[in-house]
């Protein structure tokens, strides 16, 4: 029988939804940075959750472009399906099944406390609000749980899923016995939140009012430019770091320090007696230097479906394999009668 307990490396395991034509730069600074370098040394599990982004009304067509579309991107940018399990959330029915196990662990209070679910339903109103959008942290916890990783990496928005993650992680080993290793988040300290460039107290968000805010990866340079060079920044002409004074100024800082590996100190340094056009120039050319092979493998792999699909159907076989494995310890320990095609 297959072991669902950690293989030799450590784990890390995270996913991104496919709730957009590109992902955009908060993304990839604030969540698949780090996947990347986390591969090297981590057994990783790294898959869009489709299954989460249904939690609000979608296009099926779009969805499905979406999730190809979303695996291409997470490869271009550096996810190696050698390195990494790379997979859709819905070829692994085990997300499904443990979630359902979650959701009857978890309080409804508890629940009814989630900051993103509260916010967004606030937004749209109870009645246009799914019971999915509600159920979203327990399903987001099974996909976490089942694979026993150490570490998650997400960005700041994501630490209250996460300690519903560990509680959860420990309600059940308190209840049933030592079952799922309780998980820490990794999240980064600087690029933990990409601001919109329109509204830099807000973060940058796929769903976000104004396209202009947004920084996707596969946008051509142009447009990426013209939306740095429009940037709101404020009426002083200084360059500095200041959170709290100059959040937009920070914000371009923080984009390029990211992009580039030069330290934010020696950015502001390099800036003195220049202007905010320097400053938009410098992280537009960053950003472009950085995108544009990034948008060409994307086409490489966009062109070749057969490479893509042999990928994720590796990846999901991989993940399959561990997810079921817990399933059937859960199954065991909650008491269902655990039928023989699974033992
Ligand atoms: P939506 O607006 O649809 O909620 P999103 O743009 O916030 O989407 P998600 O798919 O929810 O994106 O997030 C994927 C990953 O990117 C998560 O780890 C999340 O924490 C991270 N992330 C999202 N936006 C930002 C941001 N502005 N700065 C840093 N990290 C971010
Ligand atoms: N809720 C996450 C996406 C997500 C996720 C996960 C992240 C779904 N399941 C498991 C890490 C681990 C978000 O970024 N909105």
């Amino acid at each position: 029988m297959t072991t669902s307990t950690p293989a030799v490396a450590p784990r890390v395991l995270s996913g991104i939804q496919p709730t957009a034509d590109s992902y955009h730069l908060g993304n990839y600074l604030g969540a698949l940075k780090q996947w990347i370098e986390l591969q090297e040394n981590y057994d990783a599990f790294y898959f869009i959750p489709d299954m989460h982004a249904i939690t609000v009304e979608q296009n099926p067509q779009e969805l499905h472009d979406r999730t190809i579309s979303g695996c291409a991107q997470l490869l271009a940018a550096g996810i190696d399906p050698e390195k990494s399990t790379l997979f859709i959330q819905s070829h692994v029915p085990a997300h499904a099944e443990l979630s359902w196990v979650l959701t009857c662990l978890t309080g409804f209070g508890e629940a009814s406390r989630m900051t993103q679910f509260k916010d967004k339903s606030s937004r749209q109103g109870a009645e246009h609000t799914g019971a999915g959008l509600f159920a979203y942290p327990m399903l987001m916890a099974a996909d976490i749980l089942l694979y026993h990783p150490q570490f998650v990496p997400v960005g700041e928005d994501q630490r209250q899923h996460l300690e519903l993650t560990r509680t959860l992680a420990e309600r059940f080993n308190n209840r049933y016995g030592e079952t799922f290793v309780v998980p820490e988040g990794f999240i980064p300290k600087g690029a933990a939140k990409i601001y919109d460039l329109q509204n830099p107290t807000a973060k940058m968000s796929k769903s976000g009012d104004n396209p202009r805010g947004l920084i996707n990866l596969l946008d051509p340079p142009k447009v990426s430019a013209k939306r740095i060079r429009a940037a709101v920044t404020d009426t002083d002409t200084v360059i500095a770091f200041d959170r709290e004074n100059k959040p937009g100024v920070s914000n371009l800082l923080v984009i390029q320090s990211e992009l580039t590996g030069i330290a934010i100190e020696d950015l502001v340094a390099s800036y003195e007696g220049k202007g905010y056009g320097h400053l938009k120039v410098d992280t537009a050319e960053a950003l472009e230097a950085f995108t544009t092979p990034l948008r060409a493998k994307y086409e490489e792999y966009m062109a070749d479906r057969g490479q893509l699909e042999a990928i994720l159907q590796r990846g999901a076989e991989r993940a399959n394999e561990i997810a079921a494995a817990t399933v059937h310890e859960v199954y065991e320990k909650i008491g269902f009668v655990v039928p023989s095609t699974m033992r």
